[in-house]
């Protein structure tokens, strides 16, 4: 498939509620869309990076930088032959997944389209519907978290994340778990501990929490696999988790017993599908985390947790808990089992509006073979 031209756009929208976890707070999400033109279609991809390097060191300049310098030539340079080809060409960068991830989605939504597939389909995805949840940004206190939660609770999500940090987080998590018995619920730390905090997670076993995600640093397969055996609640791993070598690592390591798959993290769907692959045959479970993404990340993310190794609720709440309007025409609609539906039209399934994209744009170039 010859490439002829691709366009960047940096976009701003705000959230409804500003999101903080244990790094920082959110209100205005940031991120790159990737737009791919090819043989009369258009795909469509969104690099995840955000404004600020806190959860990962990629930031929308990073991305726009390595995308602009190294990820547009190497998709524009020759005809690509598949996915495959675009992963090989991109690998002698090192890092920079976020980056990598957004073009590599514009191209899956090429391909799928001109498949004529849903993305879903194309991958491999056999459900119509995933199950889902909501993750619930840090409250100004444990009353707020408590009703921010019931809240959702009553619009139907069916399972329930909490952020959590130091000195906001047992009780908050015992506060949470007494308002909602029975509710699958879950933690995530966001990196922000240590081993020496260890009591505090092995307390969390009287909650019945589903898991506990990324207590320690990003980087600390170690601590973390000293940590899982003191624990009866399973670990999840995100911020460690880059590669399939990171999780075959950590699951040989003991350092987790669950995945939280992200394509931006993972440099794209493609490392993303590898994962769930090799845990899906380890009997390893897996579920797909989020970004706050728009429309067009959402519709991937919906597409990856189609795979059969999505076992547990992923991240991926409606399109109206994050934004008052997206930069799709389509909105994700929660349904009444607790699941969104998989998009049936080809492709991501979704179509960008171009009013709102052009509202929300800060910036945007375009580069064309020459
Ligand atoms: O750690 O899962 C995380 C959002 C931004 C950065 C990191 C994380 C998150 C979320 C939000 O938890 C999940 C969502 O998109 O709903
Ligand atoms: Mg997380």
């Amino acid at each position: 498939m010859l490439i002829d031209e691709i366009e960047l756009y940096h976009i701003k929208m705000r959230l409804k509620a500003p999101f903080r976890t244990s790094f920082g707070e959110e209100q205005d999400r940031e991120c790159i869309l990737v737009a791919a033109f090819s043989e009369g279609l258009i795909g469509w991809g969104e690099c995840v990076a955000s404004r600020f390097p806190g959860y990962s060191y990629e930031t929308v300049k990073t991305a726009w930088h390595t995308l602009q310098d190294f990820m547009v030539p190497a998709v524009l340079s020759a005809p690509l032959a598949g996915i495959q080809d675009y992963v090989q060409r991109v690998k002698p960068v090192r890092g920079h997944p976020m980056a990598k991830a957004g073009m590599e989605m514009a191209l899956w939504d090429l391909y799928s389209r001109a498949a004529g597939q849903p993305l879903a389909r194309f991958m491999g995805g056999e459900r119509d519907r995933v199950p889902v949840g909501v993750s619930v940004g840090i409250q100004p206190s444990i009353e707020q978290m408590v009703q921010t939660v019931l809240a959702f609770r009553d619009q139907g999500y069916p399972r329930i994340k909490i952020k959590i940090m130091p000195g906001r987080d047992l009780e908050v998590a015992r506060a949470v778990r007494e308002a909602i018995p029975g509710v699958p619920l879950q933690v995530d730390a966001n990196s922000a501990y240590t081993l020496e905090s260890a009591l505090i997670f092995k307390q969390m076993d009287d909650l019945d929490l589903l898991l506990i995600e990324q207590p320690l640093g990003e980087d600390d397969l170690v601590d973390h696999s000293k940590l899982a055996p003191q624990l009866l609640t399973p670990l999840c791993l995100d911020e460690s988790i880059h590669s399939l070598d990171h999780a075959r690592w950590a699951l040989e390591l003991g350092a987790c017993r669950i995945i939280n798959i992200k394509p931006g993290r993972v440099s794209g769907l493609y490392e993303a599908s590898r994962i769930h692959d090799y845990c899906f045959e380890q009997g390893v479970p897996v579920w797909c985390g989020g970004m706050l993404e728009t429309g067009i990340g959402r519709a991937a993310n919906v597409a990856l947790a189609t795979l059969p190794g999505f076992t547990l609720p992923g991240d991926i709440s409606a399109s109206d808990r994050y934004y008052e309007e997206d930069v799709t025409n389509e909105a994700f609609v929660l349904n009444s089992d607790g699941t969104l539906s998989v998009p049936n039209g080809p492709g991501l399934g979704v179509t960008v509006k171009n009013s709102a994209l052009e509202r929300f744009t800060l910036n945007e170039e375009g580069f064309r073979v020459t």
